[in-house]
């Protein structure tokens, strides 16, 4: 919405580097998507590189895991580079997966936990495209290519965990990592499908019995299935206006020896504050004056503003403008609220395609042609079908 978050990052990473030295961690784990695109601008590279660079004096060591929106290519530009600061990079699946069992040790040299590297896995990285396969053989390999690929990786986990106890008789934990969207998993409005149409969401059930899994991709901080070991983190910062209503955090992953203690949420500060206001233009009015007494003109607030109002109001923009002017407030995003977009015509016309995903866009375009009749039907069936497989092919390709 024409705004920078680099400065909501730069702190973050500040904070992140004195709360992890604050709380004696042993290693962060980031579970991918670690740019939000494959060819990051200079300073979120140069972000990226200085705080490992800042990292490196605390002896903290750091996993990197590649997520949807990476480049296994631009990761890997300097995997090897960053091996010499404490740092693991695993941009996408190994062809040897054994690189993806990381054992990691203390400054005595004693091991400490072994990391199952997991990053996001690209469908072709993992599986073979099978010709005249229908989409629900496709959903039902890709799932069982992913869990196998988890449980081969923890095999060889749990050997070496094993000749770890044996040669030195330490009981070190196992965690894994992913990035993936699991079944039951809260979505918000800024996350993208990653296996489009052919896998919506992953079952829990099918990941290894790893001591913690580490989750990355849904921004809403949560437990999977119910689980204490099994968690998202969740995004620093939100990255939309629905993900205001939930703390953003950290979590720091307690074991004693190898047995798993405690999940604990850690609440990152907000750097920049953001709004949604939701009403008729009264309420509006009187939440915009609430707030301009919070802020000041060097940081001021961001919002998002739905009307209510049940007319259709032309001068909107204009009023909304003079109701802040002079105010530390900024509107990024002006509309009707939710359920009348839905109903109003001319909502389309104000819809951006940033806010749409190309199937959306394709269901808009089908929704207006004639589809009466079995065959029109199974023939929109049969399109829809290879819309979706042109997609995934698309994505996978411009993933690599
Ligand atoms: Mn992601």
């Amino acid at each position: 919405m024409g705004k920078s978050r680099q400065s909501e990052h730069k702190y973050f990473l500040s904070w992140l580097i004195d709360t992890a030295i604050d709380q004696k961690v042993d290693a962060i784990i980031v579970a991918g998507d670690i740019f939000d695109t494959g060819s990051p601008p200079s300073y979120a590279r140069e972000l990226y590189n200085q705080f490992i660079v800042n990292l490196r004096s605390t002896g903290i060591h750091i996993i990197i895991l590649g997520g949807n929106h990476d480049s296994v290519a631009t990761l890997s530009e300097s995997k090897e580079l960053l091996g010499y600061f404490n740092t693991h990079v695993i941009p996408g699946a190994l062809s040897d997966i054994s690189e993806q069992v990381i054992t990691l040790h203390d400054p005595n040299g004693l091991p400490l936990l072994i990391i199952c590297a997991i990053p996001y896995l690209r469908p072709r990285d993992i599986m073979l495209s099978l010709a005249g396969q229908s989409g629900s053989d496709k959903k039902q390999n890709l799932q069982q290519a992913i869990s196998d690929h988890y449980q081969s990786i923890y095999s060889l986990a749990k050997e070496r965990k094993k000749k770890i106890y044996n040669e030195t008789n330490q009981k070190v934990p196992i965690i894994a990592t992913g990035h993936l969207t699991t079944v039951d998993a809260k979505s918000s409005e800024s996350v993208r499908e990653i296996y489009i149409g052919s896998l919506d969401a992953f079952p829990s059930s099918a990941f290894p019995p790893a001591d913690y899994i580490a989750l990355g991709h849904i921004h809403l901080a949560q437990k999977v299935g119910g689980k204490e070991h099994i968690r998202y983190c969740g995004s620093p910062i939100p990255l939309s206006f629905d993900e205001l209503n939930n703390d953003k955090t950290i979590v720091i992953a307690k074991f004693d020896e190898d047995k798993f203690i405690a999940a604990i949420p850690k609440e990152i500060p907000r750097f920049q504050p953001m709004h949604l206001i939701k009403g008729d233009l009264k309420t509006i009015e009187n939440e915009i004056n609430k707030l301009a007494k919070l802020y000041n003109k060097s940081q001021p607030a961001w919002l998002d503003i739905e009307v209510s109002t049940q007319d259709y109001l032309n001068d909107l923009q204009q009023r909304i403008q003079s109701m802040i002017e002079g105010f530390p407030l900024e509107v990024l995003l002006l509309r009707k609220e939710r359920k009348q977009r839905l109903q109003s015509i001319d909502s389309v016309t104000k819809e951006t395609l940033q806010e749409l995903t190309p199937k959306d866009v394709f269901e808009r375009r089908l929704a207006s042609e004639n589809w009466d009749g079995d065959e029109l039907q199974d023939r929109k069936i049969r399109i829809s079908k290879s819309f979706d497989q042109i997609v995934n092919d698309l994505m996978t390709e411009a993933d690599a």
